[in-house]
């Protein structure tokens, strides 16, 4: 709709009626895309269009910090499937979303950040940086409401962008234009299409079928891409009439959940078994991962003599970390169902005898034996992660944070499915997991979000703890607490590096928790964790677990890392 100046059909949400300015047609285009759920963290620079979302419909979650307000976005998005909407304040405000944002953009999350800006007139605000070189600089991209005229079409653009450009967008308002009457209330050009499943070519279709049909033990590891394009059964379908094990990256963990064929995670993370049978594949099917060092364990993973298909939307994906001998450069789901079609009349066992299907049953993680290193003050780390295991429902979501403790939620916590897990480990940075989880718990309340994180991490995000117990959240917060930075104490400590510097104070969290509203206590022994089954009971609102484990163990999944470089 064109409004004349001074018609009086707005509301300024202060209870006035008036014309609607720019940051109320904003705040209400980015509703009508669809948007269920917001983050922020609220200033003056965006008060006025975070209102005009809430008056639309967007229920608004506020955080305590902006990093943690754009990682519930990312996390939101991840889990949803939807685009992530983070709101905050010009200036600090943006600065302060950078490590969460850059990891978003890694991620390839769609999240839209609308971000007050400071005038273009306003050389000399405290608040003025560069904030369009400064987002694009870790990957994002910035786009900007122009003006009063196209205030509408500038909103729904950027959000349209997060989706079809698979990053994040930030929306510059600059808050001279923000107060301004609207000239437009609504976008002027019908929305872009949503539906992206580019089908590959039919010739690398008919050379991707040639190969397989040459193949006699095939693997099929699938990444993030095939996450988003929900191609888990057209895969399974593929794999089993070709006779591949299926594996999955670090990322993309819970896509083949619960087939008989599926090996977890391939990587670093992959079970000795798993990481018996992936190298005796003769040809590897990678669908939608870049198959990066981590994937590959250095390319342990891969035979050298393999031959390699690799499946990517984006052609500059292809070969980047290992070569491909055909390509397929389309949608995962649309490239698997081309390949079900081109071999319709192929069969082959494969790797997918009655033998090796026991052999996997029996051979996870938790089969795999280890000397429990609990003592009277600490737990082994694997010890609690398998107890939790069998204490939490089924219907659960797990997000992990950064550190040495990775390992064990990625190795001994199963996830339903894919969307049940969120592994914001696209920039490797500590602190991302408890925002992460948050966003998740909000987009899937019906199921037990588990934050996995560390004693670092926790502490990076402490302020959320409070977000957390404020929402409500069905939220149990696992902190493997070694009083350390013990990546770091394990990396540089066998060097004869002193580290104690990264060595802290032991730290009552639990009690830090209680004090922000939500449960707590401390785990040194497996009956302790009798108050998950208690919390399980009415999971409403956040249990936190301070877990004291042995920071004397190094996991070998970063051992082997570190001797990789
Ligand atoms: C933001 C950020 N700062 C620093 C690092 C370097 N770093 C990697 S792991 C780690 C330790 C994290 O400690 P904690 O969360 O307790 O996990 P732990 O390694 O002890 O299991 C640090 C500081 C990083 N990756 N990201
Ligand atoms: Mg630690």
């Amino acid at each position: 709709m064109v409004l004349p100046a001074n018609t009086e059909s707005g509301h300024n949400g202060a209870g006035v009626t008036t014309q609607p300015t720019v940051a109320d047609v904003v705040g209400e285009t980015v509703a009508k895309q669809g948007v269920k759920a917001a983050f922020g963290v609220v200033g003056s620079g965006n008060l006025v269009v975070t209102n005009a979302m809430c008056r639309n419909g967007v229920q608004f979650h506020h955080a305590r910090h902006e990093m943690s307000a754009l990682c519930m976005a990312d996390g939101y998005a991840r889990v949803s499937g939807e685009v992530g909407v983070c709101s905050v304040h010009q200036g600090p405000g943006l600065t302060n979303t950078m490590t969460g944002l850059a990891e978003a953009a890694k991620s390839r999350t769609p999240v839209l950040v609308l971000a007050g800006e400071t005038p273009a007139a306003a050389l000399t605000s405290n608040f003025r940086i560069d904030q369009h070189d400064l987002v694009e600089s870790v990957g994002a991209i910035a786009d900007r409401v122009h003006s009063a005229r196209t205030a509408a079409d500038d909103a729904a653009r950027a959000y349209d962008r997060a989706i079809i450009e698979r990053r994040p967008v930030v929306l510059m308002m600059p808050i001279d234009i923000q107060p301004q009457p609207a000239g437009q209330t609504e976008p002027s050009r019908p929305p872009l299409p949503r539906l992206r499943k580019p089908v590959p070519d039919a010739d690398a279709v008919s050379a991707a079928a040639e190969l397989i049909q040459a193949a006699s033990r095939p693997a099929i590891i699938a990444g993030r891409g095939a996450v988003l394009a929900d191609a888990g059964p057209a895969l399974e379908q593929l794999a089993e009439r070709i006779g591949a094990v299926l594996a999955t990256s670090a990322p993309a963990n819970g896509l083949f959940a619960g087939l008989p064929f599926a090996l977890g995670i391939s990587g670093g993370f992959a079970s000795p078994f798993a990481a018996q049978i992936l190298p005796q594949a003769d040809l590897v099917i990678v669908a939608g991962a870049s198959v990066n060092h981590w994937t590959t364990k250095h390319g342990a993973l891969i035979a050298p003599g393999a031959n390699v298909i690799q499946i990517d939307v984006d052609p500059r994906a292809i070969g980047r970390n290992r070569p491909a001998d055909a390509a397929l450069i389309g949608d995962v789901a649309a490239a698997a169902n081309a390949l079900n079609a081109a071999l319709k009349d192929h069969r082959n066992t494969g790797f997918r005898t009655p033998e090796l299907q026991a052999q996997i049953a029996a051979n996870t993680w938790r089969d795999d034996p280890y000397e429990d290193a609990s003592t009277e003050e600490w737990i082994d780390p694997r010890t609690v992660s398998i107890a939790l295991n069998d204490l939490l429902p089924k219907n659960r979501a797990v997000a992990v944070d950064s550190g040495h403790f990775l390992g064990y939620p990625s190795m001994y916590l199963d996830v339903p499915d894919a969307r049940a897990w969120v592994f914001p480990n696209g920039f490797q940075a500590v602190g991302l997991g408890l925002g992460n989880a948050i966003g998740a718990a909000v987009a899937q309340p019906d199921r037990v979000t588990v934050a996995a994180i560390g004693d670092g991490g926790a502490f990076m995000a402490l302020a959320e703890l409070e977000t957390a117990a404020r929402l409500k959240l069905t939220l149990l917060v696992v902190i493997y607490d070694d009083a350390a930075y013990g990546a770091e104490v394990h990396h540089f400590g066998p060097m004869g590096h002193d580290v104690s510097c990264v060595r802290f104070p032991d730290a009552d969290l639990a009690a830090i928790a209680r004090a922000a509203g939500a449960k707590g206590a401390t785990i040194r022994r497996t009956d302790e964790l009798q108050i998950v089954e208690e919390w399980l009971i009415n999971p409403h609102g956040p249990l936190v677990l301070d877990v004291k484990v042995n920071p004397t163990i190094c996991a070998e999944w970063l051992e082997e890392a570190f001797r990789a470089g």
